[in-house]
């Protein structure tokens, strides 16, 4: 490990020790930058790429003899690619300084401020900082001759060809009156949906997936063929201007936004023109509580000086503007090492590793484990005890890890091993064929875990929804063997209760107001609560709706399940077992004896669904629609969609490369359709309903 002078004043520590610090961290640096720029593969989270980064500016402040004109802080970003043409930019592309924390934001306010010479408050143009990588679209007289990365910010790589292939880039401006010549500046990105449906296409291929969608980004763009590139969904946002002739330069930032917009150039919506530092941070607030909830990531938001007099006036630092800065958002990826991988077991037995980790604060929160979700990811992430790992903190998602850092990898790593037995009740964990979960074969009664699980589905707010019924609660309850079932809850009494830790006398009571409470309940509610495989909220409100009444829906047969709106085979079957467990019949018995209650009549009425009885089957690709969309709004109009085609099948939806299925309907003289028919057919329906 290195010495950490930083931690230290500069006089302190000794001159030779400061310039062999400056040393390392300029490699590290660089070897980063590489990594990052070049390599497209992130080798540290981006928090500690700026730590070091910091560290560095600050001993080559304080120790200017150490300055280097080859230390990273000389420049940015990284060395193009040597297979892409370089291009020098006809005006330089800037970089951006950042600020972290409310007092820098002030104090860059107060820079503007002092530099326009001005007591009142500036404007302020402010938008998102995208995670995305920086680039110049070049138009003349209105038609895209060329797009080029920002590279070191002097000269980029041509990127001409990938980029023609992103459709949210016009290739001709929508003008009249184009300028002669436009330098359009902006971020390429990739959107997150985007980034998932790809890394999943990846992981089919078995190719590699990408860590974020930045690098997935940086990936896609910097192919060398461009065919690749277009089977990418690469975005695009414009955010500045290099060159222009031929038209006057809009007065303000907001201004040059608007015209981008007329123009057809993507810009995002995502923006404010505001006054003073007040302002800034108000926007900053603002975006923070809806980062979550875009399309695509931001890992800050960008102030500039809203007039282009002010803009101008102010100038440029080194090669950074003045009268623009960044300010960014905590990260939401730290490293942190894997302790551990342990299973959890959930209540239907699935069996999850979880990587316990060193505490490490994403964004804020303390992390301490992640979750591994099944072995095949553990395999595909190459997770092993001892590994350095970059861990991911996004909104109320659970922490999970992006990547393993390769070249941390102690010589003593262990892989994760698949328990035989489950952990807490001996049973033989079993791992179906087919299936990407292994589940303890305990089943309810001998397993615990599964029990803990079951009830406290059964407990939550969406179930029965009973109040104070906490996670630590249950946990007693049941190693204390005082209850078994859930229809053992409704039989606890005030001194059982109270005889817990933790439990007072008035909490005891809290939680038996609840119990009696959560009696009167719905049907839709009760079948959810009782934690059927398969069966969500939505399918337990079908169900409810459908059945009427819980004894007709326990005596139902597969064939009468699956005529339920969006019950497939699966489903019906596991509904079935279900209720054909004596154990399972029993609990309801016990449940309802226990007082819990609905109104059998709720939500009986039938909806008409228009293609009731009506079986579809779905042959070859569609041109717009997923096999799972189709099938979706076929279902949802009270379809179903088989598998084979027979005498009985109603319609054959046909696609692309359609196979035998189709020769088959032709034959039996089956309706055919194509996409556009499905459409037509179900709006007809749809619209003769309403
Ligand atoms: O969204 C961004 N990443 C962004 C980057 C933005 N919204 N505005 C930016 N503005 C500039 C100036 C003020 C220099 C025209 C930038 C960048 N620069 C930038 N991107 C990469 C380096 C600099």
């Amino acid at each position: 490990m290195q010495p950490d002078l930083f931690a230290n004043t500069s006089q302190q520590a000794g001159s030779e020790h400061v310039a062999q610090r400056a040393t390392w961290l300029r490699a590290e640096l660089n070897r980063h930058n590489h990594a990052y720029y070049v390599l497209d593969h992130p080798s540290i989270p981006d928090a500690e790429y700026d730590r070091l980064f910091l560290e560095l500016v600050g001993l080559e402040r304080a120790h200017p003899e150490l300055l280097a004109p080859d230390s990273p802080t000389q420049r940015v970003g990284g060395a193009p690619l040597p297979q892409f043409e370089q291009v020098t930019h006809a005006v330089p592309m800037l970089s951006l300084g950042n600020g972290f924390d409310d007092e820098d934001i002030v104090a860059f306010d107060r820079r503007v401020r002092e530099g326009l010479q001005l007591d009142d408050e500036v404007e302020y143009a402010t938008e998102l900082k995208f995670d995305g990588l920086a680039i110049n679209l070049r138009y003349e007289d209105g038609v895209l001759v060329h797009a080029a990365t920002r590279g070191d910010g002097a000269t980029g790589e041509n990127v001409t060809a990938n980029i023609r292939t992103v459709r949210a880039i016009p290739l001709r401006l929508q003008t009249a009156t184009p300028p002669k010549v436009i330098d359009i500046r902006g971020e390429v990105m990739m959107f997150k949906a985007d980034f998932a449906k790809l890394n999943a296409r990846q992981r089919e291929a078995g190719q590699k997936e990408f860590a974020n969608p930045r690098n997935a980004a940086a990936g896609s763009l910097r192919q060398l063929d461009s065919r690749i590139t277009a089977q990418r969904s690469l975005r695009f946002f414009a955010y500045g201007i290099g060159l222009l002739e031929g038209a006057d330069m809009p007065a303000s930032h907001a201004a040059l936004m608007d015209w981008y917009a007329g123009l057809g150039v993507p810009v995002c919506v995502e923006r404010a023109v505001v006054k003073g530092a007040a302002g800034l941070l108000d926007f900053y607030q603002a975006i923070g509580s809806k980062r979550n909830a875009l399309a695509y990531e931001i890992d800050g938001v960008v102030y500039k000086a809203n007039r282009l007099q002010d803009q101008q006036k102010l100038g440029y630092v080194s090669r950074a503007p003045r009268f623009a800065i960044a300010h960014k958002f905590p990260a939401q990826e730290a490293m942190t090492v894997v302790q551990g991988i342990d299973v959890q077991i959930g209540r239907t037995g699935a069996v999850t590793p979880v990587a316990r980790l060193a505490p490490v604060a994403v964004a804020g929160v303390t992390v301490t484990n992640a979750t591994l979700h099944n072995e095949d990811e553990v395999r595909r992430k190459d997770v092993q005890i001892g590994d350095t790992v970059i861990v991911r903190r996004a909104g109320d998602v659970i922490p999970e890890i992006v990547a393993v850092v390769p070249e941390r990898r102690p010589t003593d790593a262990q892989p994760f091993v698949m328990p035989v037995l489950c952990p807490i009740c001996g049973s033989p964990i079993v791992r179906a064929e087919d299936e990407a979960v292994a589940r303890c074969s305990g089943g309810y009664i001998k397993c615990a875990a599964q029990r803990k699980g079951g009830l406290q589905h059964f407990v939550s707010r969406r179930a029965m929804d009973i109040e104070g019924m906490g996670e630590q609660l249950i946990d007693q309850l049941v190693d204390k063997n005082i209850v078994t079932t859930a229809a053992d809850l409704y039989r606890l009494g005030l001194t059982a209760l109270a005889e817990l830790d933790r439990m007072a006398d008035k909490s005891a009571q809290n939680v038996l107001s609840a119990l009696e409470k959560s009696k009167a309940t719905t049907l839709a509610r009760f079948i959810y609560a009782l934690g059927i495989r398969h069966v969500g909220e939505a399918t337990a409100k079908e169900l409810a709706r459908h059945f009427g009444k819980l004894d007709v829906l326990m005596d139902a047969s597969v064939e009468d399940l699956m005529e339920v709106a969006d019950i497939g085979p699966v489903v019906a079957l596991s509904v079935r077992q279900f209720f054909a467990d004596p154990l399972s019949r029993e609990l309801v018995e016990q449940l309802r004896a226990a007082g819990i209650h609905w109104s059998e009549h709720e939500g009986v009425e039938k909806v008409v669904k228009p293609m009731q009885g009506k079986t579809f089957v779905l042959t070859g690709t569609l041109p717009t629609l997923t096999r799972d969309a189709a099938a979706e709004m076929i279902e949802h109009a009270g379809g179903k969609v088989a598998g084979s085609v027979s005498k009985k099948t109603s319609y054959v939806v046909a696609g692309e490369e359609a196979g035998s299925k189709l020769a088959k309907a032709q034959e039996l003289g089956i309706v055919i359709l194509d996409e556009t028919g499905l459409i037509e057919l179900l709006k007809e329906v749809h619209e003769e309903n309403h």
